[in-house]
């Protein structure tokens, strides 16, 4: 693809995937975030496609009828949606970077951790949009805290510094989206009284994946505005 900026309906559709893989994506989703780093962690380099999710092409929602990103589509013409499944289906099909343990335990203890942090995700919308809102947002920011810090005991618990051990596993890249908006999202202050998942934070921050995949908090600010103005700029920085 020549460009990154974003397809909307109306554009002509794109032809057969005759890279090996395509990646529908758009350029601030966390979910999709998830793929492009397990994407760059494993030195796969798909062709990538962004939609316009305001604004759907046609061609993109016959391809994946939720109309979500990310999605993959093979030179096969199959389609795999749904960020941790698409994670996983990389893990199988590019195994030798691995980034799962290849005991039943391990895999189980990963899913159990994603799950867990599947819940934790909407209060950083609920208290971020909330206190745009000037809302009362005291009670989801307690038990938010609260998550935290049972993530910070589960990292001292386990005396590792990454969640799977001591080098970046899946569940690392899972919950990185997240974290790498805490600051654009008013929330920074947020690890401040768990020091071990803020050092995470800090690892996490040095990863050539992430270095490759993530942006900046300024970019993540402005995109943020838009977004809450109710016109996101999906090209925003391109
Ligand atoms: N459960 C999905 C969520 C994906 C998701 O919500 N993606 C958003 C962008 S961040 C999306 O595609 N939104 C379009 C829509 O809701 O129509 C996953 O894990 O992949």
């Amino acid at each position: 693809m020549a460009t990154e900026k974003c397809f909307s309906k109306g554009s002509a559709a794109p032809g057969p995937v005759l890279s090996g893989l395509r990646l529908y994506s758009m350029r601030f989703c966390p979910f999709a975030e998830r793929t492009r780093l397990v994407l760059n962690f494993k030195g796969i380099k798909p062709e990538i496609i962004n939609i316009n999710l305001k604004d759907k092409p046609e061609w993109f929602l016959e391809k994946n009828p939720l109309g979500l990103v990310p999605t993959l589509e093979t030179s096969a013409g199959e389609v795999i949606c749904e960020s941790a499944i698409t994670c996983d289906y990389l893990e199988d099909v590019y195994p030798e970077k691995k980034l799962l343990p290849s005991c039943a335990l391990g895999k189980a203890k990963q899913k159990m951790m994603l799950e867990n942090f599947s819940k934790i995700v909407p209060y950083f919308y609920k208290i971020a949009m909330g206190k745009k809102k000037g809302e009362d947002v005291s009670g989801p920011e307690a038990e938010m805290k609260e998550k935290f810090s049972k993530l910070n005991q589960d990292l001292v618990n386990k005396k590792t510094k990454f969640f799977g051990g001591d080098s970046i596993t899946m569940i690392d890249f899972m919950m990185w989206p997240w974290f790498e908006r805490l600051e654009s999202f008013g929330l920074k202050t947020f690890v401040d009284g768990t020091p071990e998942l803020k050092k995470w934070t800090e690892l996490m921050l040095e990863d050539p994946a992430v270095k490759l995949t993530m942006h900046s908090v300024d970019t993540h600010k402005a995109f943020n505005k838009s977004f809450g103005e109710g016109k996101p700029d999906y090209d925003y920085g391109l």
